[in-house]
């Protein structure tokens, strides 16, 4: 089967509060309806959504100062970031079933933990029974219970790789607001195999917020036992329909 992460900044405007970019998500939908309707191998195994946040999500989460290790206990603040990244969701999986696509919920607030040392514990059994009876369950990055921090963030990317685990997951894919992973001259690297061939351009040093996300997404990728994409939207099509798109992380 395929998980696949729909990134907060592909499917919203980043620069205005809750605003979808709506063409973007038509297009990311148009794009898992098609590959839908003569699924390639692991495609007819299934599909899991994840997206992250955006335009929702984050600004709530930096007003209550809550991040992936600070947490709140204040139930407004998780009002606040919860109901913002479910807006989102059912905007997602709104323009998934316009299109046919058999989108289902599942808010992994109501459903995951942190335990004291942070680890992320995220059942799946709903997730699978969904799958085996033909659904697309969409979660989302979202607030979670933490022991001993009361509710922090999980990120979408967070998700990816525990589902990906859970599920033995083919393949992965990360769509991107980049065609895949830039090298010095801006063009696409087709493979990475390991950090140390790609270090020099996803360098610390260097780290702006975007490299320094592409590096923590690449390091976590390349530890997942599944091949990985991360591409535009351009490329989203042809990921789901087995072909390589952007640059694959091996
Ligand atoms: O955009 C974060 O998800 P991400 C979700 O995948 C939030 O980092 C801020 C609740």
């Amino acid at each position: 089967m395929i998980v696949l992460k729909l990134g907060g900044s592909v499917v919203t405007d980043k620069d205005r509060a809750e605003t979808l970019d709506g063409e973007a998500l038509s297009r990311a939908a148009d794009a898992v309806a098609d590959a839908l309707e003569s699924p390639s191998e692991s495609l007819a195994e299934g599909l899991v959504v994840v997206h992250g946040g955006g335009s929702f999500g984050h600004h709530n989460a930096s007003e209550h100062g809550v991040s992936t290790t600070a947490g709140t206990h204040d139930p407004a603040a998780i009002q606040d970031i919860h109901g913002a990244m479910t807006t989102l969701n059912a905007f997602v999986r709104s323009r998934l079933l316009e299109r046919d696509v058999p989108a289902v919920p599942i808010h992994p607030f109501s459903v995951g933990h942190r335990d004291a040392d942070g680890e992320l514990h995220l059942p799946t059994g709903q997730v699978r029974t969904l799958l085996e009876e033909g659904f697309v369950p969409v979660l989302h990055g979202d607030v979670i219970a933490h022991a001993g921090e009361g509710a922090t963030i999980v990120s979408g990317d967070e998700l990816v790789a525990e589902l990906a685990r859970a599920l033995e997951a083919d393949r992965i894919g990360l769509c991107s607001t980049v065609p895949g992973v830039l090298d010095d001259d801006n063009s696409v690297i087709d493979r990475i195999e390991s950090y140390g061939t790609v270090a020099d351009v996803l360098g610390e040093s260097e780290a702006t917020d975007v490299t320094g996300g592409m590096a923590a997404k690449v390091r976590a990728l390349l530890a997942l036992e599944a091949d990985a994409s991360i591409f535009g939207l351009e490329g989203l099509e042809g990921f789901l329909e087995g072909e390589g798109a952007g640059t694959t992380i091996e």
